[in-house]
């Protein structure tokens, strides 16, 4: 029943393009489960792969794609707490050692020999992934695979990037990059837990689904805002600026404004990896305000089912379009013009 050859997406240089081929189907090891997988999102993460964007190299030839949603088919001998037939997410951390200081505290990301979907082991973006059966996300049957798969990457990011910026129900956060794959889902976890929004982004389309769709209370356009710093101050009511600033843009300029802007005791949660960017905050404002800056990687497996279980409950509404995974090279080249609005899903079946 589980075919020999699959469709996929795949890099055979850095750079790319991505090339839709037919590659075998790989057996899962021991302790893996083999996800047949139906949608998978697409995230910017995918394409600084393909780009080759960061200190560390992906495997070649790559399949990429970590936000794959999907049914059991196979799994190995030592695999107990999964079943065929199961729905299941291949997520970026595909797996970790589980024996190390990080994994035995939960803080699996951090685990100095991690498994990475569509990194450093080959991911969604096929019709049949492979990952360790301990990380992959449980996703309950009533939950739509199309709709659920953005959430195994971007929704697990910002809903634990949200838990890490400390801020608490009726305070308000700066999600800059709001009209983008986890900025979008930001704006609904933020929400779902009691929290006030301001959207930093550029474009009417952005603007309209940011404060019409989801949620956001004002929207600075940074396009053509003449003074970013001033008018995301100007969007909290008594001037002070936003208790936190959830940064998933893919741009080094937020990242030197945030701590100018964020209110006194405040905190700059970075998740966004902009290539060779570097952070910048002012030393005097820094120490006089309070403020924290840190950083935000994914999340663990409690983080996984929290973040579904707020999608299972109707909490989580953010506009996805649904393409074939044939047609990933223009969702690329979407990306790399700015003009996605929310997230793109791949449909493995075309
Ligand atoms: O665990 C992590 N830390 C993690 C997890 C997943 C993704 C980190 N990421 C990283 C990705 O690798 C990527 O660098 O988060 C970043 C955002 O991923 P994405 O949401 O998938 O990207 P997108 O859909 O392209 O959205 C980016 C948005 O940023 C806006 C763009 O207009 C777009 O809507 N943006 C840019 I570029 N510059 C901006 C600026 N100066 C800006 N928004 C506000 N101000
Ligand atoms: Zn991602
Ligand atoms: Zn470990």
């Amino acid at each position: 029943e589980i075919p020999k050859e699959q469709w996929a997406q795949v890099i055979e240089k850095t750079g790319g393009p991505v090339e839709y081929k037919k590659i075998p189907v790989q057996k899962p090891g021991p302790d893996e489960v083999l996800v047949n997988i139906k949608y998978s999102g697409v995230c910017h993460t995918d394409l600084h792969a393909l780009n080759g964007d960061w200190p560390l190299p992906t495997k070649l030839p790559l399949v990429g794609g970590h936000e794959g949603a999907g049914v059991v088919v196979a799994r190995g001998d030592l695999v107990q707490d999964v079943e065929i037939g199961d729905h299941a997410g291949v997520k970026w951390l595909n797996g970790s050692c589980l024996a190390c200081d990080f994994c035995m505290q939960a803080d699996e990301p951090l685990c100095p020999k991690p498994q990475l979907s569509g990194y450093t082991v080959d991911g969604s973006f096929q019709q049949y992934a492979i990952a360790k059966a301990a990380h992959v996300a449980r996703i309950p049957k009533d939950v739509p695979l199309d709709a659920i798969a953005p959430v195994l990457c971007a929704g697990i990011t910002v809903y634990k990037g949200l838990k890490e910026s400390g801020a608490k129900p009726g305070q308000t956060v700066a999600i800059v990059g709001a009209g983008g794959g986890l900025g979008s889902l930001a704006l609904q976890y933020a929400k779902a837990m009691g929290l006030r929004t301001i959207a930093i982004d550029t474009g009417d389309e952005k603007k309209k689904m940011c404060t019409e769709q989801l949620g956001a209370e004002s929207f600075v356009d940074f396009g053509k805002s003449s003074n970013v710093v001033k008018d995301v101050q100007a969007a909290t009511k008594d001037g002070l600026g936003p208790h936190a600033v959830l940064l998933v843009a893919v741009n080094e300029k937020p990242f030197q404004q945030a701590a100018e802007y964020v209110r006194p005791r405040g905190s700059v949660v970075c998740i966004g990896l902009p290539a060779g960017a570097y952070l910048k905050a002012p030393v005097f404002e820094s120490v006089i305000k309070m403020i924290t800056i840190k950083g935000s990687y994914v999340g663990n497996r409690k983080d996984t089912a929290e973040a579904l279980d707020f999608y299972q409950r109707g909490l989580i509404k953010a506009p996805f379009k649904v393409v074939g995974l044939s047609e990933l090279q223009s969702v690329y080249d979407k990306m790399i013009r700015g003009e996605i609005a929310g997230r793109y899903v791949l449909d493995t079946s075309r």
